[in-house]
C-alpha cells in the first residue's frame, strides 16, 4: 500500500535519489534554490539552449544580449526585449514555481536566487532575493543610469503578446530618450555579456549559499560565469548540493544528487 505522503516518483528519476533528496528537504531550515531557464521551459518561455524562434532564429542570445548589438542596431535589441517581456506577460507560472514557492511558505529560511530575467518565480507567490542577471520589467538610462519606467504591455498591437505579429509591430519600436539627461537610450536594466553582475544581488546570494544547509539547482545549463560557479559556494560550506535538470550539465559530476527529470515534476515530488 503506498502511503500517501509518497509521491510518484517522475519518469527516469532514481528513485533513491529522490527518497534522499526528500528527507534533505524536509529538515531543510536554510535551503537555497538557484535557478536557469530551465525553472520557466514548462511555463513556455524559450531556454537559452533552445533555438530561437521566427524572426529571431538567425541570431543567438549571445548576439543580442550584448552591448555592442545594442549600440549597432538599439530598435532590434530594444525590441527583442520587449517582446520576450511581453512574451512572458502571455504566460503562467509552472508546478515548479509553485512547488518553491509553497516550499518558501512552509520554510521561511528558504532563499530564491535565479539567472532568470522574467517574474514567475514572484508570480507564483515566491519572494525571490536577487535577480543575479536583471529584469525583463526593469529599465535604465544607457547613459545616466536614471531608472525608467515602461509598460510592456501597452506596447504594439492588441496581438497575443510574444506572436509574430506583435514582434513584426514591435520590430518598428525605438527605445525610447532618456526622460532625466534627455540624451541617453532607454535599454533594459539586464546584465548583457561581457557586463559585470549587480554586486549587491551577487553578494547576497554568495552569502546565502555559504550559510545554507542545503542548495537545489534547477534548469541551468552550468555555462555561463560567474552564475556557473556558485553551486560550488554551497559545496565548499559543506552543503549537499542537489541538480534539477533533465540533461546531464556542467555541474552534474560536482552535485551531491542528480534528478534527471523537469522541474514541473520533480519540484512538487521532493517538496510534496
Ligand atoms: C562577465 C541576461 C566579466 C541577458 C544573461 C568574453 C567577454 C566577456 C565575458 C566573457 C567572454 N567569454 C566568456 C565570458 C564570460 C561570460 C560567459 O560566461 N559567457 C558564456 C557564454 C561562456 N559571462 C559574462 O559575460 C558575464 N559577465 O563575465 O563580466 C567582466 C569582467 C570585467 C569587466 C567587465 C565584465 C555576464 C553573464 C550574464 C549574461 N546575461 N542573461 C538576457 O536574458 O537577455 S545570461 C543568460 O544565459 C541567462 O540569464 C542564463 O544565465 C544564461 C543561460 O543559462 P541557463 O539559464 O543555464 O539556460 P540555458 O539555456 O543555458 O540552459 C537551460 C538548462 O535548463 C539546460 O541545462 C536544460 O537541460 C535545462 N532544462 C530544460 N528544460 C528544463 C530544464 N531543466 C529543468 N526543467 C526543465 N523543464
Amino acid at each position: 500500500m503506498i502511503s500517501p505522503a509518497t509521491p510518484r516518483t517522475p519518469a527516469g528519476v532514481d528513485p533513491k535519489a529522490l527518497a534522499a533528496v526528500r528527507d534533505l528537504v524536509a529538515r531543510a531550515e536554510r535551503p537555497v534554490v538557484l535557478t536557469g531557464a530551465g525553472m520557466s521551459a514548462e511555463s513556455g518561455v524559450p531556454t537559452f539552449r533552445d533555438a530561437q524562434t521566427g524572426l529571431w532564429e538567425r541570431y543567438s542570445p549571445e548576439q543580442l544580449a550584448t552591448e555592442e548589438a545594442f549600440l549597432a542596431d538599439p530598435a532590434l535589441v530594444w525590441s527583442w526585449y520587449l517582446w520576450r517581456a511581453r512574451m512572458v506577460r502571455g504566460v503562467e507560472p509552472n508546478a515548479g514555481h509553485r512547488a518553491v514557492a509553497a516550499w518558501q511558505e512552509r520554510v521561511p529560511g528558504l532563499t530564491v536566487a535565479t539567472q532568470n530575467v522574467d517574474d514567475l518565480h514572484e508570480r507564483a507567490g515566491a519572494e525571490v532575493l536577487a535577480h543575479l542577471h536583471g529584469s525583463l520589467f526593469a529599465f535604465r538610462c544607457a547613459a545616466c543610469d536614471a531608472p525608467a519606467e515602461v509598460d510592456v504591455t501597452a506596447l504594439g498591437d492588441d496581438d497575443a503578446p510574444g506572436s509574430e505579429a506583435d514582434l513584426e509591430a514591435l520590430l518598428r519600436e525605438e527605445p525610447p530618450v532618456c526622460a532625466a539627461c534627455g540624451t541617453g537610450r532607454i535599454r533594459p536594466d539586464i546584465v548583457w555579456f561581457g557586463e559585470l553582475l549587480p554586486a549587491a544581488e551577487w553578494d547576497a546570494t554568495y552569502a546565502a549559499l555559504d550559510a545554507c544547509d542545503l542548495c537545489v539547482v534547477v534548469g541551468t545549463s552550468g555555462l555561463v560565469q560567474p552564475a556557473a560557479s556558485l553551486p560550488f559556494v554551497a559545496l565548499g560550506a559543506g552543503a549537499p548540493v542537489v541538480e534539477v535538470n533533465p540533461d546531464v550539465t556542467e555541474l552534474s559530476s560536482a552535485v551531491t544528487h542528480r534528478l534527471a527529470g523537469p522541474a514541473g515534476l520533480v519540484l512538487p515530488a521532493v517538496v510534496g
